[in-house]
């Protein structure tokens, strides 16, 4: 059985880990405490369609005495990536590959440069999540999961096949850049403005004044994507965009999780990202860099925050 470690064991690499423990050889490596000991003392506990599922799966905060790993998914948040490379550095072979399966641009570019260019992959999700608690994730929506045909177009089709023997729909693309912007694009206009105005998903395609929000963040982010010479995987940004929020439309996005456990954002990768990308191609992005400083202000201001 292939033994594959997933590195950050949140929502998504949770519920991840969850379902390919059925296909794989699953270790679960996350540096929350509470939430690791609740996993080797109850089991890993996956609610899904109302009905909650458990699984014994090992979990550990110091992966030092792992061994044997050939693949290693990256399933942490942006401010942890450094983190996960040093993890993946010390598990892998010479020949073993991190896929990053995180949201927004520049993580794969943090384990290329610990790990080199021939051993880092990066695969798109659609699948939603939420952590519940210590020890318990909750799949939101089983979409799929593309696997880039780089560096290795085997072990691309080996990690979809897996993940379509453990349940979770899985392909290869030899053209993921457009899949990683067209995600991108769908986070520009979500999970800041979500996190903002405190909503699910939903509120952003059911109100008016917030689906112009998403609008303009969306907008911006497609002029920036066509200079930088990127062929989009959506048809319609923003109408996607909006489709989207509708069909997450009970969700709380990532940024939001984050923004409610007073967690740091992953605001830099996402609409940071836009705006870096738009300096570097000459296309002004201010709606973008008014979320950044807003979601950024909400961030600091955590504890001043005024309580009903
Ligand atoms: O990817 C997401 C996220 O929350 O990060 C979406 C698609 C917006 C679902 O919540």
């Amino acid at each position: 059985m292939m033994k594959i470690a997933i590195i950050g064991a949140g929502a998504l690499g949770s519920v991840i880990g969850f379902h390919l423990a059925n296909a794989a050889e699953v270790v679960l490596i996350d540096q929350w405490a509470e939430h690791v000991a609740a996993i080797n003392a109850r089991g890993l506990r996956c609610t899904r369609d109302n009905e909650i599922f458990t699984r014994n799966i090992p979990a550990v905060s110091d992966p030092t005495s792992i061994d044997s790993i050939e693949v290693a998914l990256i399933a942490v948040k942006a401010a942890q990536t450094a983190w996960a490379a040093e993890v993946a550095a010390h598990l892998l072979p010479a020949d073993g590959v991190a896929y990053t399966l995180q949201n927004g641009l520049g993580n794969d570019e943090v384990l290329r440069l610990r790990l080199g260019a021939h051993r880092v992959g990066q695969a798109v999700t659609t699948l939603g999540a939420t952590l519940i608690g210590p020890g318990h994730a909750r799949m939101a929506g089983l979409g799929p999961t593309t696997f880039g045909a780089a560096p290795s177009l085997h072990i691309a089709y080996t990690l979809a096949d897996h993940f379509r023997i453990a349940g979770l729909p899985a392909s290869v693309s030899t053209d993921l850049n457009s899949l990683v912007w067209g995600k991108l694009i769908v986070n520009v206009g979500i999970n800041a403005l979500t996190a903002l105005l405190r909503v699910p998903n939903g509120a952003l395609a059911n109100i008016p004044a917030a689906s112009k929000l998403v609008q303009r963040a969306v907008e911006e982010a497609v002029a920036v994507a066509r200079a930088a010479g990127i062929t989009l995987a959506l048809a319609d940004p923003v109408a996607e965009t909006l489709a989207v929020a509708q069909t997450t439309a009970a969700n709380y996005s990532s940024m939001l999780q984050d923004i409610l456990r007073g967690a740091p954002t992953e605001i830099d990768t996402i609409n940071g990202a836009i705006v870096r990308e738009g300096q570097r191609v000459g296309v002004p992005t201010p709606f973008n860099e008014i979320l950044c400083d807003l979601v950024k202000a909400l961030e600091a201001t955590a504890p001043l925050r005024a309580r009903e």
